[in-house]
């Protein structure tokens, strides 16, 4: 039996899995909602909903929190952490939390008679972190665009336009609206930095495929790119742990770990890495060859890149894949946000928002399109929300679950088409992934067979694949165990679909760009 931890902090939530990576089984799952869990921090989604100004922000104390009540419950419920030989984890991207010196030191002395939260609060320089829900950076992303020559030169190095959720136009905005409050921040972590330094009781690096997700990281270096690191903030360069590749070991447990929950003092920490880059691994896709899309709260699309390819159009981005190489990623933010929206205006179930909107309408929905985008939008970059039809009038439920579904994956075929790949099948995952409706509107937009896998979350999968394959074993022998797709649940196009979605495809980027 060989037992590796994988965590996933999210935007809702944090998980855990306990693997054996010898069998393939999962041995243990278990997961904490901020909302239900920790109502007492009052974010009942994992953030502050009252920012103002596209300003989206969670508390970190709620994080720590959570990892002391996930652990100890999953002890309290009789998992042995003492033979775990490895843990490695998953962080929601670009989140960052700032520190003053004192983190390191106070990591090293945690008292395990006590909390996380009461005993680290003092070190936040920040009391919240900006998550990648946050759009309020538009003027800093400009500057520093500016400062080092424009946009593509920021993309050439980085591998993304400069983006408002990403942590460099966040720390810019920082370090302008508060320069006493910056100025004493010692390091300033991502998520998945931020948990794999209180796992390593000490400040430990950035993996690649995360830092790429700052504006700040030289994609081609693989390190911190003086020039934008410097355009971004003053004395940024002190603040940043290293970059490092997500394999690295960070050395043993924490004894705080090993006193409170039992893990053995000899169990070895792997850096974290981000939410896509871990679901990557965990979906199986660390090759070339399989795309992705990922339905949650925001939807993803992602692929393994053999090369660095930037997209023209700038919505795209390229991460380090934690397997080596680089992964592409396009993220769509009213995923779940434009469904759930749909489901609640007429009061719908999942299931019957499937057979409401897909068994009483027909493909192409008798050519009514929809723009899907209820809160701003990042792909395409929308600064207000709102639907908005192509035509004027009421429309039935059936005919608006037909619409946002088909229009939210014809939005997602065309901002993929720069990745010059034609897949010959889609791995789905994420909540949403359950349902057969959505699985077969995803078929048939992109005409193509959709798979899904036999694990309960790829990014907290792909987080425990990464604790083993830092510890040495072989990233596809750990996928022939833990990235199988279902049996029996793949999903084919309906016949005629692909000439369908073909033609309408047109008529939908024509209505997207009149708005
Ligand atoms: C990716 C992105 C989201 C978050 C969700 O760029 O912003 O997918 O990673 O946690």
């Amino acid at each position: 039996m060989s037992l590796v931890l994988g965590l996933d902090s999210s935007t809702q939530s944090l998980s855990a899995v306990l693997l054996d990576t010898e069998s393939g089984a999962i041995l243990a799952d278990d997961s904490v909602n901020f909302g239900n869990d920790l109502p007492q921090f009052g974010q009942p989604h994992g953030y502050d909903e009252s920012g103002a100004r596209g300003e989206v922000h969670s508390n970190p104390l709620m994080w720590l929190e959570a990892l002391d009540l996930l652990l100890g419950r999953m002890k309290e419920g009789g998992v042995d952490f003492s033979e775990v030989t490895a843990v490695s984890g998953s962080g929601q991207q670009h989140g960052s939390v700032y520190l003053g010196s004192c983190f390191g030191e106070k990591l090293a002395q945690l008292d395990p008679s006590s909390n996380l939260a009461s005993q680290l609060s003092g070190c936040l320089t920040r009391q919240s972190s900006p998550i990648w829900m946050d759009s309020s950076t538009g003027a800093e992303c400009a500057e520093i665009a500016a400062a080092v020559g424009g946009n593509e030169v920021v993309c050439a190095k980085s591998g993304s336009v400069a983006v408002e959720r990403f942590t460099g136009p966040q720390i810019r905005k920082f370090a302008k609206s508060d320069p006493a409050a910056y100025a004493e921040t010692g390091i300033i972590h991502l998520v998945s930095s931020f948990f794999a330094s209180i796992m390593a009781g000490k400040n430990v690096a950035i993996d690649h495929g995360d830092g790429a997700g700052m504006n700040l990281m030289n994609l081609a270096a693989k390190d911190w790119d003086a020039d934008l690191v410097n355009a971004t903030a003053d004395g940024l360069g002190e603040k940043l742990p290293p970059c490092a590749p997500s394999a690295s070991k960070s050395g043993a447990i924490s004894s705080y770990f090993v006193t409170k929950y039992g893990f053995s003092p000899t169990c070895e920490t792997i850096i974290w890495s981000g939410d896509n880059p871990c679901s990557l691994i965990g979906m199986g896709a660390a090759s070339p060859g399989k795309v992705v899309i990922s339905l949650g709260t925001s939807d993803t699309l992602f692929a393994a890149m053999p090369e660095p390819r930037t997209d023209p159009n700038g919505f795209g981005h390229v991460f380090g894949n934690p397997a080596g190489g680089y992964m592409s990623l396009i993220c769509f933010k009213n995923g779940s946000l434009a469904r759930e929206a749909v489901k609640n205006q007429f009061k719908l179930e999942w299931s019957a928002f499937e057979k409401e909107g897909l068994s009483k309408t027909l493909l192409g929905n008798g050519g009514l399109m929809m723009l899907p985008f209820y809160e701003p939008e990042i792909t395409p970059a929308l600064d207000t929300g709102g639907p908005i039809f192509s035509e004027l009038g009421t429309h039935p439920a059936e005919q608006v679950v037909r619409a946002v579904l088909e229009c939210q994956f014809l939005n997602m075929r065309t901002h993929s088409d720069w990745l010059g790949v034609d897949p010959e099948r889609i791995f789905i995952t994420g909540g949403a992934s359950e349902n057969d409706g959505i699985a077969q509107v995803i078929a048939n937009v992109f005409g193509v067979p959709v798979e899904r896998l036999d694990v309960p979350g790829s990014a907290t999968i792909g987080a425990g694949m990464r604790a083993a394959h830092g510890m040495g074993e072989d990233l596809s022998g750990l996928e022939s165990k833990f990235s199988r797709p279902k049996e029996g649940r793949t999903i084919e196009p309906e016949a005629g679909a692909k000439e369908v979605y073909d033609e309408m495809i047109g008529d939908f980027v024509e209505f997207l760009n009149r708005q």
